[in-house]
């Protein structure tokens, strides 16, 4: 019964000192530094592939950006036309009911926005062709909640 007490007062002391040894290993050295170097590595290499799916800054990438209302049970834009390896910005204000935007070819999806909800989403268009974008709540999309993406 003894020996139990104090085999467990002597691994809390233990933990508490690893705690301790670790706290003040945190503080003294920068570690801030060398965690800051190695993601300034990591983003450097990064770069090149970025700049090919065109997410990064870049400036000679178009955005375009839309405009998509919902309400019972519609999208206001019906048409969203674009250029192949534009990056299409949609900001989709829902202002009636509960909806949500989703293009599953581009794996853009809102959450589910109760009225007067707004998101933004954001993706590259790197595959021509007619998509369809529409709402996924119950059947909205079967009564009509839908809309035509082109990538020409
Ligand atoms: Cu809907």
């Amino acid at each position: 019964m003894n020996s139990k007490v104090i085999a467990i007062v002597v691994i809390g002391l233990v933990v508490i000192g690893a705690g301790v040894f670790l706290l003040t290993q945190n503080n003294a050295t920068p570690a801030t530094d060398e965690s800051m170097d190695a993601a300034g590595i990591e983003e450097s290499m990064l770069t090149p592939t970025a700049t090919d799916s065109s997410q990064s800054g870049e400036m000679d990438q178009a955005v375009k950006e839309f405009t998509v209302n919902g309400d019972n049970f519609t999208f206001d834009l019906k048409e969203i036309k674009v250029k192949k390896g534009d990056t299409v910005r949609i900001v989709f204000n829902n202002t009636e009911g509960t909806h949500d935007l989703v293009l599953d070819e581009f794996d853009v999806a809102t959450k589910m926005l109760q009225a007067g909800g707004t998101e933004t989403v954001e993706f590259v268009a790197d595959q021509t062709g007619e998509f369809e974008y529409y709402c996924s709540v119950g059947s909205h999309r079967q009564m009509g909640m839908k809309g035509t993406l082109i990538v020409e």
